[in-house]
């Protein structure tokens, strides 16, 4: 009997371990946000804020490719060098922030960063004229990550 109760509080610690284990990994607590791309070249919301160990997924709903390119320069959240093509027709991209900081980014098909730093829209030789005469504002977007 006493063998038997033994063996039965080792299976309850190992499925008290096994419990806490999964639900550590699986942290539904944490933030899942989405920036869409609608059918025009720009990331809705521009801002976003989500904290630490939170999930952003990006979904281009547009027709042409565009991209997210993170500048180090401005680059406090992670994922260093991030430049990936965000696929035309539903692409989608997916980055988990592990830490404290901002994420700036931008389309490098509709933006691109002058000598400073500072986004700017493609202009003449690859924007697209509006009636109001304006080249648009550079496809760009900022993901700040709370602790
Ligand atoms: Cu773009």
């Amino acid at each position: 009997m006493r063998k038997m109760l033994f063996a039965l509080g080792i299976a309850m610690a190992l499925v008290a371990v096994t419990a806490m284990s999964a639900s550590a990994m699986r942290p539904d607590h944490a933030d899942k946000k989405r920036v869409m791309v609608p059918d025009e070249d720009r990331f809705s919301p521009f801002a976003i804020t989500i904290h630490a160990g939170g999930t952003v997924q990006w979904q281009n709903n547009d027709t042409d490719n565009h991209t997210v390119v993170s500048d180090d320069a401005f680059n406090t959240a992670g994922h260093q060098g991030f430049d990936m093509i965000l696929g035309a027709n539903g692409g989608t991209l997916k980055l988990t922030f592990t830490h404290p900081g901002t994420f700036v980014y931008y389309c490098r098909f509709h933006a691109a960063l002058d000598a400073f730093n500072q986004p700017t829209a493609p202009g003449p030789d690859g924007g697209i004229q509006g009636s109001d005469g304006n080249f648009g504002t550079p496809m760009s977007g900022v993901i700040t990550v709370l602790p």
